[in-house]
């Protein structure tokens, strides 16, 4: 059976949310957690290209992919081939029980794909946060250190150990602790808001790291120093240049490893394989998932060889993890990477975007910042030209606004007030400046 392509264009069918996706909200509200949010209610019913189709038959314009994981566009037709084929032969073993092929050639991708020459191993799992534990067990045992080193915004997650890893309280972890113990937070390099200015942000934010892992952890006691190299929920920083070489240079002077949670800017999504390789960093470890298996879920520890089997046989695993399907989702998903050359397009979607956004931020003195690279760009919002007061209410005018254009934008930010933007690299240039200029109505109807 052949099913008819994701028509790509905005279509505005009802108004958003719809009556469809209203029952179906009023059953989420007496069936699922008031725990678990949801950013626009509309329920999706199709997807492909830039193109999510919700129930009422409106077509939305998709800047979020799901949070940076539809990546190679929803239902890739590679992955969909190599899926419904991995279906049929078998879903689950257990690798840890009866292995098979397709973990393995996983494991070698990636190994091939992320940065440095040396002799590497990956081990798999569900799901970011599971990496992100998984790297700090492995970088435990081989250093035989403790203490792990994060920075201010960050994000790893919300499984216990990566809660205390993340920054930011509410939602993420207000009401939810004991954290785990044995994790210091230093300053970030953020040169939007670094307190004397951007140009000695790196300088000073890399002296008060030193200064402070120094004082208040010990070198010598510190297993591990964790970094998203472009922070994702934390507001799309980008790090100025030089930082992350720097933070990774005195890692590896002082036995400490270096670990890249690449779990939202991997696989292509900032024009390269690895936002780490803008840095010229090899990190010891680096965690992976999101857009690693077009939506499968799938994630993934990958780092220098000595590092990765210094651990037991059997201190690593999980029923699922490396999952069959998942597995031949992403031999799909990098594959298309490869043959379309999607980092190619997430340079090109930058091309197109940043023009846009700063035309826009000259219009609108409350856009305080435009940054990210490649299909992971932002603009953080503030009270006015001079005074970056954040301004999370604006935010959200505009976020809700393009939600009832029909097109789908995410906020980010430790003080809420980024709009940040994540299309499919799968997604047209007719639909993306289309979703452009409903973000530009979004400032004149709302400022
Ligand atoms: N590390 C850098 O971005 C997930 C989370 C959204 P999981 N980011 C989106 C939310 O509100 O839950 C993320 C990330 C980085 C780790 C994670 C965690 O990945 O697959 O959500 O566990």
């Amino acid at each position: 059976m052949t099913i008819a392509p994701v028509q790509q264009c905005r279509i505005l069918a009802t108004a958003i949310p719809g009556p469809r996706s209203q029952l179906l909200d009023k059953r989420k509200r007496s069936a699922v957690s008031a725990g678990v949010g949801t950013g626009v209610s509309v329920y999706v019913e199709r997807a492909g290209g830039g193109i999510l189709v919700d129930v009422d038959g409106n077509h939305l314009i998709d800047l979020g992919s799901g949070i940076a994981v539809t990546t190679v566009g929803n239902s890739a037709p590679r992955v969909v081939q190599l899926v419904q084929s991995q279906v049929e032969d078998f879903t689950h073993t257990c690798f840890m029980v009866t292995p098979y092929e397709e973990y393995v050639a996983v494991c070698e991708r990636l190994n091939a794909l992320t940065p440095g020459d040396g002799e590497k191993r990956s081990a798999l799992f569900n799901s970011g946060s599971e990496a992100v534990e998984n790297a700090i067990k492995i970088a435990r045992v081989f250093t035989g250190r403790v203490a792990v080193v994060t920075f201010d915004h960050a994000y790893h997650g919300r499984t216990n150990l990566t809660m205390a890893l993340t920054a930011k309280s509410m939602p993420y972890k207000q009401g939810f602790g004991p954290f785990a113990g044995e994790i210091y937070r230093v300053p970030m390099a953020y040169p939007y808001r670094w307190p004397t200015g951007a140009d000695r942000c790196a300088d000073e934010a890399f002296d008060a790291f030193v200064s402070q892992v120094h004082t208040q952890v010990g070198e010598q006691n510190a297993a591990a120093v964790i970094i998203e190299p472009i922070q994702g929920e934390g507001g799309f920083i980008v790090p100025p240049a030089g930082y992350l070489r720097r933070i990774a240079d005195w890692c590896t002077q002082n036995g400490i490893l270096f670990i890249a949670d690449e779990v939202q800017s991997g696989f292509c999504r900032t024009g390269n394989w690895f936002a780490c390789e803008y840095g010229g960093v090899v990190p010891d470890l680096i965690t992976t998932a999101k857009g690693i298996a077009g939506g499968l879920p799938l994630a993934a520890v990958t780092g220098r060889a000595d590092v990765m089997d210094s651990v037991h046989g059997g201190g690593l695993g999980g029923t699922y993890g490396g999952n069959p399907v998942a597995c031949a989702a992403a031999l799909g998903a990098i594959e298309t990477m490869e043959t379309e050359d999607l980092c190619g397009r997430a340079r090109e979607i930058e091309a197109l975007f940043m023009p846009r956004l700063r035309a826009l931020a000259n219009k609108f003195d409350v856009i305080g910042d435009v940054r990210g690279r490649g299909a992971m760009l932002a603009i953080e919002l503030v009270a006015g030209a001079a005074d970056k007061a954040p301004n999370p209410v604006l935010a959200g005018a505009v976020n809700a606004y393009c939600h009832r254009q029909g097109v789908v934008t995410l906020t980010a930010g430790t003080f809420g007030n980024v709009l940040r933007f994540l299309p499919p690299l799968s997604a047209g240039d007719d639909l993306l400046h289309e979703g452009l200029d409903v973000l530009e109505q979004a400032f004149v109807a709302t400022v």
